[in-house]
Parts: structure tokens; sequence; C-alpha cells
């Protein structure tokens, strides 16, 4: 009997940009997965290793988003650089797939939405990625699940001086929403418009996010962080003092923390 990982639909993947998987990951694992997602958490509250960023809330300061953490915990390294994500990611790109970079997105309760945007404006190095989107709780309309679209193959859309998809492009895309559970995986491509909206439940909405290259255009993950380490450093953790910096890209709608930079943590 083959299960769902088995009957991945890599031509649905083409023709729209993005695929879903249900079921892909067992029970066991997603609650190992959950275990890990909250002890990274804990550690980046606590100012452990990692890139970390926080947004302002109703309920004060709430960490909004965690980066490179593959190598500080056996699940999630596992998770990442091995098993199904990868194997999934190896027919869709037709070859190996290398690491890019990771995140988690916590969207607490009140965490903000990110505008239309592409990935592929944010991720320098490579011209093409896909990432895998681990949802840890469930991603609901309410929660603020990503809206996704086809298009992907038309490449980069119309963007503002935010690097965010024109509100003339955005109008035009026949977006819909990415509803999954934990045990469930979304890969989608680095041309695939998406947006998401605040989370409005009393719970957080958290997600990761795993982004891949081909393994024949190389290995980026380090030149990508000390990149964004970089940028971070020399421009600060907002953008002209209102909106807050979680990404190379302005797409986060989120509110900065009044008198706080938003990283965290070094691994220099
Ligand atoms: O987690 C979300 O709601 C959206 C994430 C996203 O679009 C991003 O991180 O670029």
């Amino acid at each position: 009997m083959s299960s769902p990982v088995d009957v991945y639909d890599v031509d649905a993947f083409r023709r729209d940009g993005w695929l879903i998987v249900r079921g892909a990951l067992e029970t066991e694992h997603v609650e190992a997965v959950d275990a890990a997602v909250t002890r990274l958490e804990q550690s980046a509250i606590g100012g452990g290793p990692g890139l970390h960023h926080f947004e302002q809330t109703d309920a004060g300061a709430a960490l909004a988003r965690s980066e490179d953490f593959v190598y500080d915990d056996a699940v999630l390294g596992d998770l990442i650089l091995g098993g199904i994500v990868v194997k999934i990611l190896g027919a869709l790109f037709g070859e190996p797939a290398v690491l890019f970079k990771e995140k988690v997105n916590y969207k607490q309760p009140g965490g903000g939405g990110f505008a239309p945007h592409q990935d592929a404006t944010a991720y320098r190095f490579v011209d093409h990625h896909i990432s895998c989107m681990v949802p840890i709780d469930p991603s609901t309309v309410a929660s603020g699940c990503l809206y996704v679209a086809p298009g992907y193959e038309a490449g980069q859309l119309p963007t503002d001086n935010r690097g965010r998809i024109t509100v003339e492009a955005t109008a035009q895309l026949a977006w819909r929403p990415a509803l999954v559970d934990p045990g469930d995986l979304l890969f989608f491509d680095s041309y695939t418009p998406h947006y998401s909206d605040t989370n409005t439940t009393g719970r957080s909405r958290r997600a990761a996010y795993l982004t891949y290259n081909a393994a024949s255009v190389g290995d980026h993950r380090d030149s990508y962080y000390a990149d964004k380490r970089a940028e971070f450093a020399a421009k600060g953790g907002d953008f002209e003092g209102d909106r807050v910096r979680i990404s190379i890209s302005d797409d986060f709608l989120g509110k900065p923390v009044p008198g706080k930079r938003q990283s965290v943590g070094s691994r220099e």
C-alpha cells in the first residue's frame, strides 16, 4: 500500500507553484517537532544562539521569528536535513536539494501578517529556491494562514519600492488560502506569490519554513546568514523606525517593539 508521501504530485507543483502533501509526518514525529520548536522559542527568549526577531503585540513584545538553528537541535536537524522533506524536494528540483536557510514564524496572538511578495526578492546568491512550510499549529484563515496564487512561471512580478508586489498586480492574482494542519507539508516555489494576515486567534500559529536550492548551484547558507547579519548590523532592526525588520525584504506587517532591536543572539 502506498503512503501519502509516495503519491505527491510533481506535475501539480510544476503547474501551480505549490503542493500540499497531507499527512506526510507521523503523529509521533509531529509531537517531537512541536516540542523542539517550543525548546527553540524558550532558548530564543533566553538569548540563546541563532537569529531571533521580536514584534510588538497588544500583549507586549512577542517573538516573531527564529532563524539559523538547524545545528542546535537534533529533532529539527533531522527534519530539515534528511527524511521526507528532502526526499520530496529532490523530486521537485529533479536533483538533490541543499539547505539555503531555515526559520520559524511564531505568529503569536495578534502577530502581524506579511504583505504580498515573492521570496525570490529576498533570497540572494541563487536565483531559484523551493520552500517547505511545516505547520506546527493549525493554519487557518483566523490564525493567519498563507494565501498563495498561481503565476510563479512568470518570474518576478512588479514590486513597489519596499519589494512588495504592487497593488495592481496583487489585484490580478487568484488568491486562495493554503489551509494546513500539523503533519501536512506545503511546498512552494520562490516565485509563488503569497501573503498572510494577522493571527486573530488566542493561540500561536507557528510554522517552520525550510528553504532549499538545487545542489548543482552550490551551498550558500553560510553566505546568506553572514550577509543577513551584516545588513542587520549596518541598518539596525527596523525600516525607517516605524516598520519592523525581520527579513531582507520589507514585507512583514508587524509592529516594532519600542526601544528594542529585533535581533538578539549571535553565532559569530
Ligand atoms: O508565516 C506567514 O504567515 C507568512 C510567512 C512569509 O510569507 C514569509 O516569511 O516570507
